[in-house]
């Protein structure tokens, strides 16, 4: 396929193979990122972006859909099967129409919500002023408590009692703790509150059984599919048992064509492929391997004096606090992408900082453990952290973290590692294998 790509369009083909070469050689820690198997790639890159197709299987908008008639049906079965949902929608594009969908199906214009605060980890599309959902409904924001950053269920319930929300939105892009999707239930019925708990971040980990899920207890489920799940970029919706009879059709015309057309054929394919994945022992292997390197990570940061907010983690994540250090989250992400270790600036609960700064940054393991790092390689990447951070690094400890980095990349080389891996599956050698 680049080879083709290579004669037609020497110029994409090169930033391509440019990309490429930063995957190999960066130590990848934004927590929302990952790698996908060469499957699912092959999937979204098939000639299934040809395909036009609006509606659902069985009541589409044009013909010569039977044979993604069933592809779609094989998805949402195997998305019903791997989460326990009774409901599937794979036809979002992203988590964010996944929530515009479910926005949709319940509120009017003017509405409220009442979501987590983007600064305390929230997520853009739950309602910040100056997106699509701020603009239309009334949001409103619970934090995290300021002393122990952990959610205060209490105070949400108070805050919802007050507020009175239509809807009420579990779920975090930065929150390093489990979320109880029951007690969240127990306020939303509290206020006569729908209950969206947006899984964006934790999919991986409820597929594999490593976070409670809330499939028994919110109205309405939603996800990106390329975080830990390490799909495409797409989206998805479930229901489970208690709200799929009263929402499925609701749902399935908020999505088409309520807000979005045509489907994203090769996205969905991509999507069945992920699924089948999540469903092997390996990925609970993956997952567990990654809820470890993430702890790892955390205490062998916290003994070198970073600061990590609530004190640790119980995911595939954590926020560092550099206040101590005299760095703010902007400084930071700059020194390590200098040494091609790949984070971002992000809000601290409580920041007194501007979003453009910050005075901390994002730390996750789903990407380096899909690479193939273990604990050893946790303790290393914790001490180059350290160097990075702790003092203006000189230039010969810059040089000296450079060749640890690149030391580990070696070690675990790229995307290739996952098809070594997994097994026969994807044994065959890939693309950029073959060309180096
Ligand atoms: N939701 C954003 C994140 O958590 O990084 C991007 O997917």
């Amino acid at each position: 396929m680049n080879s083709c790509l290579k004669v037609s369009d020497p110029e994409i083909f090169a930033l391509l193979d440019q990309e490429a070469q930063r995957q190999k050689d960066n130590i990848e820690l934004i927590a929302s990122a990952n790698f996908t198997s060469r499957a699912v790639l092959e999937a979204t890159g098939s000639i299934l972006t040809n395909k036009v197709a609006e509606g659902y299987p069985g009541r589409r908008y044009f013909s010569g859909c039977e044979t993604i008639d069933v592809l779609e049906n094989l998805a949402i079965e195997r998305a019903k099967q791997l989460f326990g949902a009774t409901y599937a929608n794979l036809e979002p594009y992203t988590g964010s129409q996944a929530n515009h969908a479910v926005y949709l199906t319940v509120l009017k214009p003017g509405d409220r919500i009442l979501a987590m605060d983007l600064g305390h980890g929230g997520h853009l599309s739950h309602g910040a002023k100056f997106t699509m959902t701020g603009k239309i409904y009334d949001c409103h924001f619970y934090q995290v408590d300021p002393d122990t950053e952990y959610l205060d269920y209490d105070r949400i319930l108070s805050q919802a009692k007050e507020i009175r929300p239509k809807l009420i939105i579990a779920g975090a892009s930065s929150y390093p703790r489990t979320i109880d999707f029951q007690r969240f239930r127990e306020i939303a019925d509290e206020v006569g509150a729908y209950l969206l708990a947006d899984i964006a971040h934790i999919c991986g980990l409820v597929a594999a059984g490593l976070h409670p899920s809330p499939i028994p207890h919110a109205h309405f489920v939603t996800m990106s599919t390329q975080k830990t799940l390490r799909g495409p970029r797409s989206g998805m919706i479930l229901l489970g048992e208690h709200s799929a009879p009263e929402f499925a059709r609701k749902i399935d015309s908020a999505v088409f064509p309520g807000v979005q057309g045509a489907v994203h054929v090769h996205a969905i394919a991509a999507k069945a492929v992920m699924l089948k994945e999540a469903m092997s022992a390996s990925f609970g292997s993956y997952q567990r391997q990654n809820l470890e390197n993430s702890r790892i990570l955390a205490e062998e940061l916290m003994e070198r004096g970073f600061r990590l907010v609530s004190g640790g983690t119980d995911n595939h994540l954590m926020l560092l606090d550099l206040t101590e250090q005299g760095i703010t989250g902007k400084e930071a992400e700059e020194r390590l992408a200098s040494v091609r270790i790949t984070v971002n600036k992000n809000l601290l609960p409580y920041d007194s900082q501007k979003p453009t700064v910050c005075s901390g940054i994002r730390v996750g393991t789903s990407a380096i453990t899909t690479r193939g790092f273990g604990a050893q390689e946790m303790h290393s990447i914790a001490e180059l952290i350290n160097k990075m951070l702790s003092s203006e690094p000189t230039v010969n400890t810059i040089a000296k973290v450079q060749d640890e980095v690149s030391r580990l990349c070696r070690l675990h080389p790229h995307i290739d590692s996952i098809y070594e891996q997994d097994g026969d599956r994807f044994a065959r050698k890939s693309e950029y294998q073959l060309h180096n």
